[in-house]
């Protein structure tokens, strides 16, 4: 794990496309107070992504990526989805891993990271939909919050199982039609934050991608905390624009509408959490 996870080797880079040369060239790696602010001015994903055009899953990792406090030491486990669709994007250690596992790999990578490395920080952020986290793999992910891994989870909730096509999740609401539930979810959505709390996470937050800087200061908190005391868990909405049958430009609209609703902003922050965040605070890095 090194800094050269994004260097071009040299006789490459006069065939390299710009994009991917701008990742290496105006990357904020190694410097502590990075965050989406420095957005404007750097990326951290190729914009040629094969996500839907306005996808909000897009948008939400650019800004966990520019939000990361250690990218250069961190890896990022994710499950097949369309989550997945965007790491081939990006210049950061990602692990795939089988479809709902990605909390057990997480914690086999955490324990082995800090076995190998017992002197340096290293830090395991899971990120995977809905189906992978709430659904199929649901055991493991509660399980890892039992065992107390020291791993950040972070679920892109689009309430649907997107990439195969629109069939119900567990995290669908009650009611709502999708072309492979044509009679509506006949169940309540699974409220994923409140078992989060209940099998012990430390740091929970529950909110839409509507605000980069409320992204940026959850997603800090939530490696911060991981990294000192326990699982943290961030559930974040990233609505599917195509199964609702949004256009493309109409995904920030609709996190919006839901910011004053079903998916208003929510922390839940333990005793042992807020000692981590205050220092973190104080020293200028939150
Ligand atoms: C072990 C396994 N089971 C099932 C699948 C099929 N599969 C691929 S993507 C997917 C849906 C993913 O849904 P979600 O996790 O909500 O992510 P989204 O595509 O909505 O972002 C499923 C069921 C698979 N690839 N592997
Ligand atoms: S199918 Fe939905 S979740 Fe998947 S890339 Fe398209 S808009 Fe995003
Ligand atoms: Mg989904």
């Amino acid at each position: 794990m090194s800094f050269k996870v994004f260097q071009i080797n040299e006789e490459f880079l006069d065939v390299m496309p710009k994009e991917i040369v701008d990742l290496q060239e105006n990357a904020t790696w190694g410097n502590p107070k990075r965050g989406v602010m420095d957005l404007p001015f750097h990326k951290e994903l190729i914009e040629e992504h094969s996500l839907c055009a306005g996808c909000p899953e897009a948008a939400a990792l650019r800004y966990i990526m520019a939000s990361i406090p250690n990218p250069e030491d961190t890896v990022i486990v994710n499950s097949t989805g369309c989550t997945s669709l965007v790491f081939p994007h990006i210049a950061m250690h990602t692990v795939h891993s089988l479809f709902g596992n990605q909390n057990a790999v997480a914690s086999g990578i955490k324990r082995v990271l800090e076995y190998r490395y017992p002197d340096k920080v290293k830090d395991v952020i899971v990120l995977a939909g809905d189906g992978a986290t709430i659904d199929i793999g649901l055991d493991c992910t509660l399980q890892s919050f039992f065992r107390q891994e020291k791993i950040t989870t972070i679920c892109f909730d689009n309430e649907v199982y997107a990439n195969t096509g629109g069939q119900e999740s567990g995290a669908t609401p009650k009611g709502h039609v999708f072309k492979m539930a044509p009679k509506g979810k006949q169940f309540e959505k699974v409220p994923m934050w409140q078992l989060a709390i209940d099998s012990g996470c430390k740091y929970v937050a529950r909110l839409t991608v509507s605000s980069p800087k409320r992204v940026e200061s959850v997603i800090k908190k939530a490696v911060y905390v991981a990294r000192e005391v326990g699982p943290t868990y961030v559930h974040l909405y990233t609505p599917c624009i195509l199964e609702i049958g949004l256009n493309s430009d109409q995904g920030l609209e609709e996190m919006r509408s839901k910011d004053k609703e079903r998916f208003a902003f929510f922390e839940y922050i333990s005793p042992e959490a807020e000692e981590v965040i205050n220092r973190k605070k104080a020293e200028g890095l939150l």
